[in-house]
């Protein structure tokens, strides 16, 4: 949907003397006049139809406000501290101002109220983060400045206690070279092994950064933390795999117990729910009852579909029907969850293997994503894990969960330094919201307690 464009049309300070927007963006591209008929602001003007005053204020706020979604909600939720009428009402005027078409706007709403009765949720503090991660993803503005900021913030938050494994140490090892010498890289090294990044990762990434050293002609530690940050978000910069798919287009979810597939599948269905995509969800972990159970309620409240058959059925089975159903009704996407397995246990990957060859004979080029979910508390684990999964049947992508609060989040670096696997999500908590697109350059940053603003290079 055209956010920008559309607010733009808001923003035409020709009316108000409202402050010229600073985005570049929006100087540069602001249309001379505003297309009356399309936003609801035209409608608040003085004599317009619907001139309840809130909406002539709400369109004043919104005219004058930063392109910021974060903003805007501050100024749609003014003076709002429950769900109910007025908070629709308000909801649908930004809609239109944004011209989103009207059963689009009415969609979003029904299934927010859904998910509000879900949730109990009544007062405005419980659920505006939940709103504003609707907003973003029905809008397309994920990407967005400010979206992007609220995800740093968290990012940065969770990965405080591995950098303080990492970014403490490392201060007081500049602080304690005059210069950069064989004695540098030495300790240099050992605090990257203690912080999770592993053994051969770090000989690895120390030889890296001599390199680096060397070529920018460097021996003073005060532009050592650049070096690193520079190598960091290079090891982070793995190609995305972006290929052209026939609908349905079909996720295996593989990994060990517990580090969180099922909960990431309910969180992968519900970015694609709010995308506005048909969503199938197949419970191929027959293990347990309860994982069915457990897999069906995460259906329910993401307004997925689900297949299933009972405890202790074939899963390729399993999957061999989703696909049928998939196929036959049109879906757009399809999460095939399995049970968690250890990898080294020879038999249960190759039940993987039969997954995998049914839902390709159903569906040439399926499973388009085989996504391996690491726990980033795992440690050192984590490599075997990649390891024995990719070479068992092969890993498209990599999610990691957890990384809120542990203190080894080095070994994502080891991940991706071995690999080259991209890693695609991170998990920052247990809500919905907490899965977000994995931005490597963002990750040195955050890791390294750099500012975003700070660490931006000049070229991007
Ligand atoms: N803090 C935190 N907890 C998470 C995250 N992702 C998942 N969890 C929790 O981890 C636990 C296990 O999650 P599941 O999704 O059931 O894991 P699973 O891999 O499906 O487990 P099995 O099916 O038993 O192999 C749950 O309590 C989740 O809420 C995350 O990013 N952060
Ligand atoms: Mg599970």
């Amino acid at each position: 949907m055209g956010f920008f464009s559309a607010i733009k049309k808001l923003w035409t300070p020709r009316e108000t003397g409202a402050p010229t927007p600073e985005t570049p963006a929006a100087q540069a591209q602001a249309p001379a006049t505003p297309a009356p008929e399309a936003a609801p602001a035209q409608d608040a003007a003085p004599g317009a139809p619907q001139d309840a005053p809130w909406r002539a204020d709400l369109a004043r706020a919104l005219r004058q406000s930063e392109p910021r979604l974060s903003v805007w909600l501050g100024h749609v939720l003014e003076g709002v501290d429950e769900a109910g009428g007025a908070l629709w009402e308000r909801l649908r005027f930004l809609f239109a101002a944004l011209e989103t078409p009207e059963a689009e706007a009415d969609a979003f709403i029904a299934d927010f109220r859904r998910w509000l009765a879900a949730m109990d949720y009544q007062y405005v503090r419980d659920f505006r983060s939940e709103l504003q991660y609707r907003l973003a993803l029905a809008l397309d503005l994920e990407d967005e400045e400010d979206e992007r900021n609220r995800l740093f913030l968290k990012l940065t938050e969770g990965l405080a206690r591995t950098r303080e494994q990492i970014t403490g140490r490392i201060d007081a090892l500049l602080a304690s070279h005059g210069r950069i010498d064989a004695k540098f890289w030495e300790e240099l090294e050992e605090i990257l092994i203690m912080a999770d990044v592993g053994f051969e990762p770090a000989t690895q990434l120390t030889t890296r950064l001599k390199e680096r050293a060397r070529k920018a002609g460097t021996d003073d530690p005060a532009a050592f933390r650049d070096l690193l940050r520079e190598e960091l978000q290079d090891i982070f910069r793995a190609p995305r795999r972006i290929a052209a798919v026939t609908p349905p287009e079909v996720v295996l979810m593989i990994g060990v117990n517990g580090v969180g597939k099922t909960t990431t599948i309910a969180k992968l269905a519900h970015r694609a729910r709010m995308q506005g995509k048909k969503v199938l969800i197949a419970a191929a972990d027959t293990f347990r009852a309860a994982a069915i159970e457990q897999l069906e309620v995460w259906a329910k409240r993401v307004g997925a579909d689900f297949h299933a058959k009972s405890a202790g059925s074939d899963p390729a089975a399993v999957a061999f029907e989703a696909m049928d159903v998939a196929l036959a009704g049109g879906y757009d996407i399809v999460f095939v969850d399995t049970a968690g397995r250890l990898h080294t246990k020879v038999n249960l990957m190759e039940e993987l293997h039969k997954i995998r060859r049914i839902l390709e004979r159903k569906h040439p080029g399926a499973p388009h994503r085989s996504i391996l979910v690491i726990d980033a508390t795992t440690g050192q684990n984590a490599l075997s894990q990649t390891k024995l999964f990719n070479e068992a049947c092969g890993v498209d992508e990599i999610v990691l969960t957890k990384l809120d609060g542990t203190a080894k989040g080095g070994i994502v670096v080891a991940v991706a330094m071995q690999f080259g696997i991209p890693i695609t999500f991170v998990g920052l908590g247990e809500k919905m919201e907490d899965l977000r697109p994995f931005d490597g350059g963002d990750f040195a940053l955050a890791l390294l307690g750099v500012g975003r603003e700070e660490g931006r290079p000049e070229t991007e």
